[in-house]
């Protein structure tokens, strides 16, 4: 069978800091591939509709599958598929991904019979599944499959993460990926799931709290088959044992695999894990996401994230004593007024990291959507980005997002324009003098993506497809439906 995979257009993230090979798609391409299907793979990322048309009337695909990680992109799932199926009734439509996934019903129901199912979970067992049973009315009881006429049971972990390395040769124009000064960069996954629990994240409810890793050897073998210097390792949090990043790093010393690397890891793995990271910087680890999230006691409670101001602050010395460039995120909240907005910024200007701020946002799939009393102020998906405020602003709401941006891009001169060229300037040239340009044109890019107008003007535009509240939990404690889409193993 001929099958499409498409990812959806960039996020407002994507058109400044970072455009990421859309990882999820090329394993569930690998997987559909072996059980012998002819796969394309468009991303939207970097190409236009206009050339999706095109492939859909030249590949004249039976079936197309679009994958949906992030709720932004709802909206313009839903529109390609109703043009799909209006261009050619006879492809089959089906959707996955980490928002799909939570969203599936109302998914479903926007899309007014284009969409024939959605796939909740993780793709690679699956989706051969669902091709095999396209016209066959079992489509619905397969594991974490939705159509219209009903659902299957949760859907199955996949037993071994080493089993679809990604289908990197399916991309096209890959020298288009990039993260900051990494530029191009390609993606892996080393392990996946979370075994923590905060209250704004889905990682730990989307796969059941389960955690697992990919052989050392599987690690190498994708490694070394990377054709780009820099690689973004796209795990929730790296290198939780120790002993499984050093497995990895010993693969790559015996393949002599040099490549620079990217990962997001929390303070107190870092702390626990010195050793290990030091391993890794000298193994070409150069930069490195911390999610510090709050500046006080109370707010990193909240959050649920189980660790200490104090611990923050000491992995950012760790941090910044092994060389290593490093970003944190705080989450501002919509309930922040000037002096909150002041006192963050002079925080953020004393250290020298980069310092992002995102706006707490109660997200389907999180336990936070859930149990959030304040009342959303909008339900319109391409809102829900965390650059956005869909909960009360203490301060007017075009005052919030001057607040907002002014804060960002204070601290954002630092590693962006004439401030950035200072720190890697040596290394944006080395890149420009290979062609790739995409880092130095972010460079000065930053008030046309993020400005208070731009911000603000995207609430007063009509929504076509509004997102269902949260069921009301009437003073009762989520449970595992609710909250999980892979259901966490039985405790014995
Ligand atoms: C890279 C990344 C990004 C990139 C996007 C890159 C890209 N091209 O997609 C950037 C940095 C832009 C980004 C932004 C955000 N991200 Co992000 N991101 C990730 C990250 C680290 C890796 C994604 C990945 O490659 N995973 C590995 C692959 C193998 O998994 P996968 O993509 O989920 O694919 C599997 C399934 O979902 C499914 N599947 C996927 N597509 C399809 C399609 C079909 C047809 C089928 C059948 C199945 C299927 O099968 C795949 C294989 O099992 C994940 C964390 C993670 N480890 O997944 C977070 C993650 C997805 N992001 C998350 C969040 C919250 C965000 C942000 C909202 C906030 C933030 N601070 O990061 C913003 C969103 C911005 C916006 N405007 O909406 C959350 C969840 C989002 C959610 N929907 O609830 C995650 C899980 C991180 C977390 N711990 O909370 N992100
Ligand atoms: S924020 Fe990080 S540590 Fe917390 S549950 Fe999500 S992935 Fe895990």
């Amino acid at each position: 069978m001929r099958v499409l995979l498409v990812h959806p257009s960039p996020l407002m993230y994507s058109e400044l800091y970072l455009r990421l090979e859309p990882l999820g798609l090329e394993r569930v391409a690998a997987a559909v591939r072996a059980a012998g299907h002819e796969v394309r793979l468009r991303d939207l990322q970097i190409f236009s509709h206009a050339d999706y048309w095109k492939e859909l009337a030249d590949f004249a695909p039976q079936a197309v599958g679009f994958s949906v990680n992030y709720l932004a992109n709802v909206p313009e799932v839903i529109d390609l598929s109703k043009e799909t199926k209006a261009k050619r009734p006879d492809t089959f439509v089906f959707v996955g991904g980490h928002s799909a996934s939570f969203v599936a019903a109302e998914f479903l129901e926007h899309a007014e019979g284009t969409i024939d199912c959605i796939v909740r979970g993780e793709g690679e067992i699956i989706a051969p599944r669902v091709l095999e049973a396209i016209g066959d009315p079992k489509l619905c009881t397969l594991p974490g499959v939705v159509t219209t006429s009903g659902a299957g049971p949760s859907p199955t972990l996949l037993d071994d993460l080493d089993r679809f390395l990604p289908a990197r040769d399916l991309g096209r124009k890959r020298h288009k990926y990039f993260i900051g000064v990494l530029d191009p960069c390609a993606s892996v996954e080393f392990t996946r799931g979370c075994p923590w629990d905060c209250s704004f994240c889905s990682a730990w409810t989307f796969y059941g709290r389960s955690y697992r890793k990919g052989s050392p050897e599987a690690a190498g073998e994708d490694l070394a088959r990377i054709r780009e210097p820099n690689v973004f390792i796209v795990d929730d949090v790296a290198f939780i044992h120790a002993e499984h990043g050093d497995a990895i790093a010993s693969e790559i010393e015996r393949r002599r695999i040099r490549k620079q690397y990217y990962l997001e890891t929390r303070c107190d793995v870092l702390i626990k894990n010195q050793e290990l990271f030091a391993r890794w910087k000298r193994l070409g680890l150069y930069y490195m996401f911390l999610g510090i999230e709050a500046l006080d006691e109370d707010a990193l409670k909240a959050h649920r994230k189980r660790v200490t101001l104090n611990e923050n602050l000491r992995a950012l010395e760790i941090a910044r004593s092994l060389g290593l460039t490093v970003a944190i995120n705080i989450i501002a909240d919509p309930s922040w007024d000037e002096a909150r907005f002041a006192a963050v910024r002079d925080w953020a200007l004393s250290v020298p990291e980069v310092v992002h701020l995102t706006v707490a946002t109660p997200y389907p799939g999180t336990e936070l959507w859930l149990t959030e009393s304040r009342q959303l102020t909008s339900r319109d998906y391409r809102l829900f980005d965390v650059q956005h405020a869909v909960l009360p602003t203490k301060v007017p709401l075009k005052r919030f997002y001057e607040l907002l941006v002014n804060t960002q891009s204070v601290l954002n001169r630092k590693h962006l324009g004439w401030g950035a060229l200072k720190l890697y300037g040596g290394a944006a040239l080395r890149a420009a003098s290979r062609g790739q340009t995409n880092y130095l044109r972010m460079l000065w890019k930053f008030s046309t993506v993020y400005n208070t107008e731009r911000q603000y003007a995207d609430h007063l535009k009509p929504v076509r497809y509004e997102m269902k509240p949260p069921r009301p939990l009437l003073g009762l404690k989520p449970t595992k439906q609710d909250l999980y889409i892979h259901m966490p193993a039985p405790v014995h």
